[in-house]
């Protein structure tokens, strides 16, 4: 099963921080997973955008991919910790032409380590995106990044180009098989409802609700679909 229309629409929203310094690509990277465009007119972002995008994945799960675009400058300011709230992952993206990018991409780390977590001692899963792969200028070999990622508590990296597209669709499929296979902590209980009709209680969860996108995102929604089809 394949069909959108077959596909049952989930709960599930996984929302995703997108942070590095400025210029290394953040919005250029939102826009080609979201909307699968790329446009070279330079416009910094400013405190913080958000574009969604549906996924099917396995051909009949259908979930919400939320991407918060964080300013690079907002390191420097006080917000992060509101921006970074109910994330279930982030992507730490930087230049490859500019090392120093990297370099900020552990300060980075540090500030999502600092001030999100999944649950009490449980850190945000972070992905290292070596972008502008398009690029001749690449500075550092796999092994060097692999090394980078372990020895800096990345799970792991993908290099791409928002430009040409590269290692786009491995990414994705990469986070949404990551987060769909995550161990998620135990559901928050909240007072049981009585239902004074049927005498009955009944027990409600909190359910994240899904908004529509930002300025950003002039594009309709795109629907991917990953995993094998069960
Ligand atoms: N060559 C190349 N340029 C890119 C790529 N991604 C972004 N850029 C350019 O880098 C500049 C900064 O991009 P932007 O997405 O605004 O960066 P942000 O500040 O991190 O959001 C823009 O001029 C983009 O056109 C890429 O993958 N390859
Ligand atoms: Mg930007």
């Amino acid at each position: 099963m394949t069909n959108t229309e077959e596909a049952e629409r989930s709960d599930i929203t996984f929302k995703i921080i997108v942070v590095g310094e400025v210029g290394v690509g953040k919005t250029s990277l939102v826009r080609r997973i979201t909307r699968d465009v790329f446009n070279s007119v330079y416009k910094p972002t400013i405190g913080v955008d958000f574009c969604i995008t549906d996924v099917l994945y396995q051909g009949k799960v259908l979930l919400e991919l939320q991407l918060w675009d964080i300013g690079g400058q907002e390191r420097f300011g006080n917000m992060t910790k509101l921006f970074y709230r109910d994330a279930a992952a982030a992507f730490v993206v930087c230049d490859s032409t500019r090392p120093q990018t990297l370099s900020a991409a552990i300060k980075w780390k540090n500030d999502i380590d600092d001030k999100a977590e999944l649950s009490p001692g449980r850190l945000l899963p972070c992905f290292l995106l070596y972008n502008k792969c398009d690029s001749d200028e690449l500075i550092h070999s796999d092994e060097e990044l692999a090394m980078f990622c372990s020895e800096n508590g990345f799970i792991g990296c993908y290099k791409t180009s928002a430009v040409t597209r590269m290692g786009v669709e491995d990414l994705e499929l990469g986070i949404v098989t990551y987060l769909m296979n995550m161990p998620q902590p135990e559901p928050e209980v909240l007072e049981p409802e009585v239902d004074l009709i049927s005498l009955s209680t009944t027990q409600c969860y909190k359910r994240k609700s899904s908004s529509c996108c930002g300025s950003a995102c002039e594009q309709p929604r795109r629907l991917k679909t990953y995993g094998q089809e069960l």
